[in-house]
């Protein structure tokens, strides 16, 4: 009588230990639609420079802010968000810290405003290249975009 209520309880715990190892997965792909790339390129660059951009366009699914933090690739020095603005009719750019997207809205990085700068960008990357870029958020959570590459004329 008491193995039978030992195996019954052994069997138990097995279930429960498959289902805890489920939840994890289940909630890992919900943090990686959090944010959904789309359109992501980089400008490839004329010979002799190291310096270039990337645009995407960047939309919240989640239910709450996802706040974009820093950015690294494989292919790049560094990474820096940045804004074009007009001022006194001049076109600068400027580095942004941080860009917060709320919950169902979308971001476009276009070129103009906001964009990605990435800085010593590695050599002999050709139209067939893909860069990959990883945003890091506020959350810990990081996305990795698969840009492609664009021609700069
Ligand atoms: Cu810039």
């Amino acid at each position: 009588m008491l193995s039978r209520v030992t195996s019954i309880f052994k069997a138990l715990t097995l279930c429960a230990t498959v289902l805890l190892s489920i939840a994890p997965l289940q909630a890992a792909e919900k943090i990686e639609s959090a944010l959904t790339i789309n359109d992501a390129y980089f400008r490839l660059m004329p010979p002799g420079r190291s310096m270039t951009a990337a645009y995407m366009t960047l939309t919240n699914n989640s239910g709450e802010t996802q706040v974009l933090t820093s950015l690294r690739s494989d292919s790049a020095g560094s990474v820096e968000l940045h804004q074009h603005t007009h001022i006194d009719g001049m076109m600068k750019m400027r580095k942004v810290d941080q860009l917060s997207i709320a919950a169902g809205e979308s971001i476009e990085l276009v070129p103009g405003g906001y964009h990605l700068m990435l800085f010593g960008v590695q050599d002999g990357l050709g139209l067939d290249d893909t860069m990959v870029i990883e945003l890091q958020l506020e959350s810990g959570k990081s996305v990795i975009v698969n840009a492609k590459a664009s021609s700069f004329k």
